[in-house]
């Protein structure tokens, strides 16, 4: 007869491996967590308390109390436990946000290897390309707090938790690939100087305030980062068009043994895509929540977010082979002498089931690795190691690792145990290590070759608090940044500087920072000196004229043009061209748009032709003109018909053509509502067709036609020079933005 102990093992082993058999191991975090999911809508499922007695209906409208003969309120009563048990679940319900990067959103997904890297790395997620391994992602901003923003300028976290068949491996990245500081002991004060100031607790989700532009100016290594944030980096169109960077360095160890240094990188299929700066503006009070629907609403369409996952890989031996130190965490490492090998695909393809169970309650941790991964001497890397697995205890208590979001889909077994809120029972005599009860579970196997095995790293020195002398250049690579940015980028970064800076009322802190930009490049520093009053420094840091072809997000385009989850809005009232909406509907979602009907109500609309009640007539609007704003769309089409002498007399709707415009989106406009492109857009340069012709004209990403007989066709192929209207609008739609519009100085002017 097998023990207890022998049967406890066989348990989780076969727990464990029915998993790890499993075909479809993708699916394994949702098979692990099912039985912790309780179907909110189960039908006829009665009302009860905490401890599973039933309730009437009067238990959840009122408080037991006194009533008096006369029917008068006496009072209410302490004893009555079940109002009790329901005011101390809702006093008790908030946990301490994350002190950092605390509004996020989450999804679940896979991960599935293409192409092995046993040449580098013996970690099976990494060698194994019959594998699928689920993951949960977690995406944030940093500095606001969780009720604020989602399009804010700041940097947005990209964590990755990946539940292998060996245990759980996070990595916690950003959509940036470097950082503001090199040693972890700043990041306290980092954290300090960008959130909100300590008085009065101003500005919210910003970093355009003086404190944060002194600290950052204060620590010229944070220069390199500063590009990068006030670049259109800082304000994603999507958290589905970003690229994710684990930033740190990690090191790989092979089977023979060899290490090497990586860092991780994530590519999006759809391309990197920004807003720009005024939507953003706009979007984080009109949509709040912009970039957490648009996650939501992609899974939904059925267009799951999905990235290359690469690797950078430098031999140990060539540690020291570089102009900069591989350990810094501000520096990249240029993908001319490092390039990325793309081996495995990251999916999002399901949504969480509840915010706080899942997204909130998710713990990431730096120090979770798997045999085949290990870490670096990265000083900002050894410091988080140590953070994150601290402050999970905070925010969840000791016991977050048994979560059902965060713990292991593998089999797991020690000997920690109690604490707060321990809830797995584990059976048996043994709580110590070692023990009498010899082979019996955890045991230590000395012939277990899959176990973690630290890589024996010599290491000798003094000890003191002193930094390697590479880490001590600081502008090299912020200059490369700037040099290596298309113009338009630049006007952006110039831009936002100016934005930033004119937040700064400080003289001191205005004054300093633009004689840091002239440390990048003195042309961004006049520019930006000019706009905010701030003064320049005499003494000028040659420009090194060092270009990368990779740091341009414009260099991050999909391989073949595509609108792939791309919203438009068609607008339209009483009166339009039916033939035309239901094709140019149907087209556009055909090739993975999302079209959005956007009317003078949220009902039918009236097709010419129609009258109002028409049964089986009329298109449904989703939205009507007060409840969206431009900025929440990507394009917009109008309809030809005669609607459009309702649509001229609209403000909303002349405004929306204006903002779309200076917010430089496509707009389609077919047949008679050409005239409302002319009231809202009056520049003689923009080319507008004329309404008697067929022939599509796209001038500045104004895409216009005459007539168009039978509608609108299939979209067969999205490429540059298709002379269809449909097609010239799509391909717009592909490039994401007319820049030439804002390059031209026509953006402002309408
Ligand atoms: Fe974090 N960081 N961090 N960080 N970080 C946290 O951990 C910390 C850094 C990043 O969606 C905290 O669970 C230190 C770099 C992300 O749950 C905390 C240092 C990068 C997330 C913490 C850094 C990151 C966090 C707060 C300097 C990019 C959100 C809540 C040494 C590679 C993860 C938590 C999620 C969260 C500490 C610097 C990314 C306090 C000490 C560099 C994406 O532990």
């Amino acid at each position: 007869m097998a023990s207890i102990m022998e049967q406890v093992h066989d348990k989780v082993l076969q727990a464990g491996n029915a998993i790890q058999d499993s075909a479809a191991f993708g699916n394994a975090k949702i098979a692990s967590i099912k039985a912790d999911i309780v179907d909110g809508h189960t039908k006829s499922q009665n009302m009860t308390t905490d401890f599973g007695v039933r309730l009437p209906e009067s238990a959840s409208n009122s408080w037991l109390r006194v009533v008096d003969d006369n029917g008068r309120e006496g009072p209410m009563l302490l004893e009555d436990s079940i109002a009790r048990e329901k005011i101390h679940r809702f006093d008790h319900e908030r946990i301490p946000e994350r002190v950092v990067h605390a509004r996020g959103a989450g999804a679940f997904g896979y991960f599935k290897l293409k192409q092995s890297a046993s040449d580098v790395t013996h970690a099976n997620v990494l060698t194994d390309t019959s594998r699928t391994t689920p993951v949960f992602v977690r995406f944030s901003t940093v500095l606001g707090s969780r009720g604020s923003a989602d399009t804010v300028r700041d940097v947005r976290g990209f964590a990755v938790k990946f539940y292998t068949q060996e245990g759980n491996w996070d990595i916690v990245g950003n959509d940036i690939p470097v950082f503001f500081i090199q040693d972890a002991i700043k990041f306290p004060d980092l954290i300090h100087a960008g959130k909100p100031e300590p008085d009065n607790e101003v500005p919210q989700a910003q970093s355009a305030h003086n404190n944060f532009w002194d600290f950052a100016i204060l620590h010229s290594e944070a220069t390199h980062m500063l590009m990068w944030a006030m670049s259109d980096r800082g304000i994603p169109r999507s958290y589905r068009m970003m690229q994710g960077f684990g930033v740190n360095t990690f090191t790989l160890v092979n089977g023979a043994g060899e290490r090497s240094f990586v860092k991780f990188h994530f590519k999006p299929e759809l391309g990197v895509h920004s807003l720009v700066w005024d939507e953003a503006l706009k979007l984080s009070g009109q949509d709040p929540d912009f970039h957490r629907k648009d996650l939501e609403e992609a899974i939904k369409n059925g267009a799951p977010a999905k990235w290359d996952f690469g690797i950078q890989v430098i031999p140990e031996n060539q540690q020291d082979a570089f102009e900069f130190d591989i350990l810094d965490a501000t520096k990249i490492w240029p993908e001319e002498l490092i390039p990325v090998r793309y081996i495995g695909e990251l999916v999002l393809d399901r949504s969480v089931d509840e915010y706080f169970t899942q997204t909130e309650q998710v713990a990431f941790c730096t120090s979770h690795v798997v045999p085949g991964i290990g870490f670096s001497d990265d000083p900002l890397l050894q410091g988080r190691n140590f953070s994150y697995f601290d402050t999970q205890i905070t925010r969840l208590g000791i016991n977050w690792e048994e979560l059902p979001i965060n713990r292991p889909v593998c089999p797991y077994l020690n000997i920690n145990r109690d604490g707060a809120s321990r809830h797995r029972i584990t059976k048996g005599k043994v709580n110590y290590w070692p023990n009498r009860f010899e082979g019996t579970p955890p045991v230590h196997d000395p012939k277990d070759t899959t176990a973690y095995r630290e890589y024996p790293e010599k290491v000798v020195g003094i000890k003191q608090r002193l930094q390697a002398p590479k880490f001590k250049e600081h502008f090299n690579q912020a200059t490369l940044f700037w040099n290596s940015m298309t113009d338009i980028e630049k006007l952006h970064i110039t831009k936002a500087l100016s934005f930033e800076l004119s937040h700064c009322d400080d003289e001191v802190v205005f004054n300093r920072a633009c004689a840091r930009l002239a440390d990048i490049d003195i042309s961004l520093a006049k520019a930006v000196a000019e706009n905010v009053g701030g003064t320049l420094p005499t003494q000028i840091r040659q420009n090194n004229g060092k270009k990368s072809k990779f740091l341009s997000q414009m260099a991050f385009m999909p391989e073949k043009p595509t609108i792939k989850s791309r919203r438009v809005a068609i607008i339209l009232a009483d009166g339009y061209d039916k033939t035309f909406v239901t094709t140019a509907k149907a087209a556009l979602t055909a090739a993975g748009a999302v079209p959005m009907i956007i009317g003078p109500r949220r009902n039918y609309i009236y097709a010419a032709g129609e009258t109002r009640g028409d049964k089986g007539g009329g298109i449904w609007a989703d939205h009507h003109f007060e409840d969206q704003r431009s900025t929440m769309f990507d394009a917009l089409l109008l309809p030809p018909g005669a609607h459009v002498a309702s649509l001229a007399s609209n403000g909303r709707v002349i405004h929306w053509i204006r903002e779309s415009f200076g917010h430089l989106k496509p707009i389609g406009a077919v047949g008679a509502s050409i005239q409302l492109i002319k009231k809202a857009i009056q520049l003689p340069v923009v080319n507008i067709a004329d309404e008697s012709s067929n022939q599509a004209v796209d001038s500045y990403g104004v895409v216009t036609v005459g007539g168009l007989e039978g509608g609108v066709k299939e979209i067969v192929e999205i490429m540059k020079g298709a002379s269809d209207f449909i097609g010239a609008f799509a391909y717009r739609i592909s490039t994401h933005r007319c820049w030439e519009r804002e390059l031209e100085g026509l953006a402002d002017q309408v």
